[in-house]
């Protein structure tokens, strides 16, 4: 089989499903929301990062396929971990919101859209909880059915958030021209905060754009206490990363509920 045909399988055996890694409110220290990740979960393989195929599946086109059903399962194991919690505690908590990569390849047509609508009429939780994240990829192709894309998202509620923020190569003019919600300032710039003047700077900039254009931003590839102090101090608003922890499966991310607050 060649990958292309083992991801054509793995689609129809289902083994495509989500991991979560959580995004934490940095004046509280509260998880807000999680970003899935996608996983591949071969039988034969074992757990297969998205590194290994993400690439094939872009190229092939089966990631509009995959993104789909990875939305879909992380929207419901979220909605049912929260619950399975608030079952547990006796009393509901803060509604937490879903972060999720977008891949390019659904920015070429009204699908995605047709998509998100049929999640959000099935499943009972607020289209506001929803982002979609996109890369400046995504919207270079074909700009004005991009275009369309985000702004017929935005009427049903969902926010788009702009990832890897500040490592494009025309990232305002995204801003300018598209209704997006959020900035994720890519991790590059975030790991060097603590040894590069010029990193504290972007980030400082990219903050104070955030907050004139009233984005949220969000730090991406935290790994240290220190580099969350610096970043609250500048006025950050959440934060994720390996300091926090690693993207987990379901289980884990529904075990990782019940122990905070
Ligand atoms: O989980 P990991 O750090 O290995 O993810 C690597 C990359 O794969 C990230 O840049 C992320 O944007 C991308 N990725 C992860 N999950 C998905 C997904 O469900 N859809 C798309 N399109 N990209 C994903
Ligand atoms: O492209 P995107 O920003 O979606 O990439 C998310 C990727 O970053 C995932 O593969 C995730 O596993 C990885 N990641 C998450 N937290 C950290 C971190 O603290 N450090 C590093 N190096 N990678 C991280
Ligand atoms: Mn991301
Ligand atoms: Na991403």
């Amino acid at each position: 089989l060649t990958i292309e045909g083992e991801l054509r399988q793995g689609l129809d055996n289902d083994e495509f499903e989500p991991f979560f890694q959580p995004i934490v409110d940095l004046d509280t220290g509260e998880i807000a929301g999680f970003e899935a990740l996608a996983r591949w979960r071969k039988p034969d393989r074992g757990l297969i990062p998205p590194i290994e195929f993400i690439g094939v599946a872009e190229q092939t086109g089966l990631i509009r396929e995959i993104d789909a059903v990875v939305l879909a399962s992380a929207w419901k194991s979220l909605a049912s971990a929260q619950e399975a919690v608030a079952g547990k505690k006796g009393r509901s908590t803060k509604p937490l919101f879903l972060s999720i990569n977008i891949a390019a390849e659904n920015f070429v047509d009204m699908q995605l859209v047709a998509n998100v609508r049929k999640l959000l009429g099935t499943a009972g939780f607020d289209p506001s909880l929803l982002k979609l994240e996109i890369t400046e990829s995504g919207l270079i192709n074909s700009p004005e059915i991009a275009y369309r894309v985000l702004t017929e998202l935005r009427s049903l509620g969902v926010s788009i958030a702009l990832d890897d923020f500040g490592t494009g190569y025309s990232s305002l003019s995204y801003l300018h021209r598209f209704p997006i919600d959020s900035l994720k300032i890519d991790r590059t710039f975030v790991n060097a905060l603590a040894s590069s003047d010029r990193s504290r700077a972007i980030v400082r900039t990219i903050v104070g754009l955030g907050q004139s254009m009233s984005l949220k931003v969000i730090a991406e590839g935290i790994e240290e206490e220190s580099t969350a102090d610096m970043l609250r101090e500048m006025g950050l608003q959440y934060g994720q990363g390996y300091h926090y922890s690693m993207p987990v499966g379901r289980a884990s991310m529904q075990q990782m509920l019940l122990g905070g607050g």
